[in-house]
């Protein structure tokens, strides 16, 4: 990992590491020109929303797969499901708990991912549901002895963390990250909740993409995606994916609401996902930050740059011609975002999580809205950021809270509040 220098300069912190420069000080960020979602790469403007739909929308798309994110395949043909356990007096009572292998290829092996369901008990047909992937395992999210603990990679955890030191599930490690999980306000409020341990699909650390989904699609000959194919942000948004064609065939949910949720780099992948998956009705990033909701062409937290050195499997190769030069990128975040359009996206920041920049994911929420509002939606009902601790409820939705890098119960609460008013 590279060590962080703290530099005072003119009475403002700028952070910085010897090769990657780091601004935290709003007075230098550098002015910058943001591409326009509505202006086709010929140069004309969109005039109709049908042109979106059919023209710029593809083009904006195409963008963003093949410079940032990488192609990804579709649904395998002998993807298949098969229901695990099951428990219908979870949650005291209050929810049925199930758990759902999707395997990718044919047979019971490797490649498989394990979608871990709550649902409410009192429901009288199909639930709309919050899909969100978890960092830790299923087991972690809830401390619940019935869900299966993962067999597959896991990260080193902390233990002035977690209180644990394990490099695999094991039964103690059971609900060590139940904080960040609103999982019975979620479910008292009327809503599934379902979640899938990311690293099933594709292990979060760069071994060259040996491990994961992607070698399940090599061509004969092939041993490491191709420049402008998935990396592994678009690998787990490919299987949040996979988890909605589950949700479509299972009666108990209804999959045309569902929202996909996500925190920090499972952020940018739920954004990613929403984007190109336009069955999923609503998006929520919360603290997605760089290569998520916050904009590239800003100086301000982490950088392009930093996140491509670091995390180098996390984007297409293609990605990394924009390393110290995000103005050649012919996209920028508000267009993710505007991707999304019509349909309910809900961006979050938090007052301590300078390195997500706030600001910028804030104003690349709020230039999407040019979309929004072409489409006869009302886009982001606010001009400038709202007082921290107050949530904007209008169809691109925000809030800056108090506190740290994150998932909070205030979180959650906006978040239903937002499915209620436009998933219910
Ligand atoms: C950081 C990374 C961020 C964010 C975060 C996370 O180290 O720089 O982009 O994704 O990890 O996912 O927790």
């Amino acid at each position: 990992m590279i060590g962080f220098t703290l530099l005072l300069i003119s009475g403002a912190f700028l952070c910085a590491d010897e090769e990657f420069p780091i601004n935290y000080d709003e007075s230098k960020v550098p002015a910058y020109t943001l591409p326009e979602p509505l202006r086709m790469e010929n140069g004309d403007s969109v005039s109709t929303p049908e042109q979106w739909r059919t023209k710029r929308r593809p083009e904006l798309l195409s963008l963003f797969q093949s410079q940032m994110y990488g192609r990804s395949p579709g649904r395998p043909a002998a993807m298949h499901f098969r229901i695990g356990s099951k428990d219908e007096q979870a949650l005291g009572g209050k929810a049925v708990r199930k758990e759902v292998s999707v395997y990718f290829a044919a047979g019971d092996g490797e490649p498989r991912m394990d979608i871990l369901l709550y649902l409410p008990k009192q429901a009288t047909g199909p639930v709309p549901l919050f899909l969100s992937m978890n960092f830790l395992g299923n087991h972690a999210i809830i401390s619940d002895p019935g869900i299966t603990l993962s067999s597959h990679w896991m990260q080193e955890r902390k233990e002035e963390e977690y209180g644990i030191v394990d490099h695999h599930a094991k039964e103690k490690s059971r609900g060590c990250d139940a904080e960040r999980w609103a999982v019975e306000k979620v479910i008292s409020r009327g809503y599934g909740l379902a979640t899938i341990y990311y690293g099933d699909i594709d292990p979060d650390f760069d071994d060259g993409f040996k491990n994961g989904v992607q070698p399940l699609f090599y061509k004969p000959g092939q041993t490491a995606p191709a420049p402008d194919e998935w990396g592994a942000i678009g690998a787990w948004a490919w299987g949040l994916s996979r988890a909605l064609d589950y949700f479509e065939t299972d009666p108990a949910i209804d999959a045309k609401r569902v929202a996909v949720m996500g925190h920090s780099r499972l952020g940018k992948t739920a954004l990613w996902a929403g984007a190109q998956d336009e069955r999923f009705a609503l998006v929520i990033s919360n603290n997605s930050g760089c290569g998520g909701a916050s904009l590239s062409r800003r100086w301000f937290g982490e950088t392009v740059t930093r996140i491509n050195h670091v995390f180098p499997h996390w984007f297409c190769d293609n990605f990394q011609q924009y390393n110290d030069n995000e103005k050649a990128l012919p996209v920028d975040q508000h267009e993710l975002i505007a991707l999304i359009a019509p349909r309910p996206v809900y961006v979050a920041s938090a007052e301590d999580d300078k390195w997500a920049d706030p600001r910028g994911e804030f104003l690349s929420a709020k230039t999407a809205s040019t979309v929004y509002r072409f489409l006869g939606k009302d886009g982001l009902g606010a001009e400038d950021m709202p007082p921290i601790n107050q949530s904007v409820q209008s169809t691109i939705g925000y809030h800056i809270r108090t506190g740290k890098h994150g998932v909070t119960d205030y979180d959650w609460e906006q978040y239903l509040n937002f499915a209620d008013k436009y998933m219910k």
